[in-house]
């Protein structure tokens, strides 16, 4: 059994080079890449992305728990954390939706969708890339983990406490957060009209996330009118309807 640090970027492929071509002559199918798919998931960005390139791709669809809206246990046999997005391209099997964005525009993007290296776009992309996951997602779960708790079955004399607890958790802390986040976020797209600069690029398909989330459970409304319209710019380009067709239910694409 590998390690779970070996199944990160697990590289089966053998080549010399990190991404560097199989040898023999593969066929379309066997060099498609795979996009382990969980429904209303992150994965959809992976879509998305793969979308906006023009890359062939197969979807292996899991479908969440009705219940606890976990990912299915079948989901650890591709990599042992059972989270999605996992894609596995050339018999390298790739986690983290940021690592799988980098990986894709490295091996297949041929320069699109991310500004040239050494330009400030370059940095502003590699800031928003890592901020999705790193800054804007963390809050966001505490607010829905909190938002749950006193509705979740306990002895009903605890649950007054639970809520106390989670009330004053989410207005001492999550919501200050967020709102100042929403607040940064909104301003930054007052500078360009993508998150990089003047160019839509991978780093707002990976910002479409916590935007997306913020919008149906977070309280980002009219009153942030350029986080708004981003939501509308993405959900009306083409690559992002297509991807939708393709992956099914995905409840966050309202704006
Ligand atoms: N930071 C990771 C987060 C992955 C993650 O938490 N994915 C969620 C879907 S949005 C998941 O698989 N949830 C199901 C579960 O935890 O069982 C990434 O961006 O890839």
């Amino acid at each position: 059994m590998p390690t779970a640090a070996g199944f990160v970027a697990r590289d089966h492929a053998k080549t010399k080079g990190t991404y560097s071509q199989p040898r023999s002559a593969s066929t379309v199918a066997a060099r498609m890449i795979v996009v382990h798919h969980l429904d209303n998931s992150r994965s959809q960005r992976v879509l998305w992305l793969l979308e906006e390139l023009g890359l062939p791709y197969e979807i292996r669809k899991y479908r969440r728990d009705p219940d606890t809206l976990l990912a299915p246990a079948s989901l650890r046999e591709v990599h042992p954390l059972g989270k999605s997005p996992v894609i596995t391209d050339e018999g390298r099997t790739i986690a983290e939706s940021g690592a799988i964005i980098e990986y894709v525009l490295e091996r297949h993007g041929r320069g699109r969708l991310r500004p040239a290296p050494g330009t400030p776009e370059r940095l502003r992309y590699t800031y928003w890339l890592h901020f999705a996951e790193g800054s804007a997602m963390p809050p966001l779960l505490l607010k829905l983990i909190f938002d749950e708790i006193p509705g979740r079955p306990m002895p009903f004399f605890a649950r007054p406490v639970a809520r106390g607890i989670s009330r004053k958790v989410l207005d001492t802390f999550v919501m200050p957060n967020l709102q100042r986040q929403l607040d940064f976020m909104e301003n930054e797209l007052g500078k360009s009209e993508w998150f990089a600069g003047p160019a839509f690029t991978a780093a707002d398909i990976q910002m479409s996330f916590p935007l997306e989330a913020a919008a149906q459970r977070a309280e980002l409304d009219a009153s942030r009118p350029r986080l708004m319209a981003f939501l509308q710019r993405i959900h009306a380009r083409p690559a992002y309807r297509r991807a939708l067709e393709r992956g099914g239910p995905y409840t966050f694409a309202n704006d």
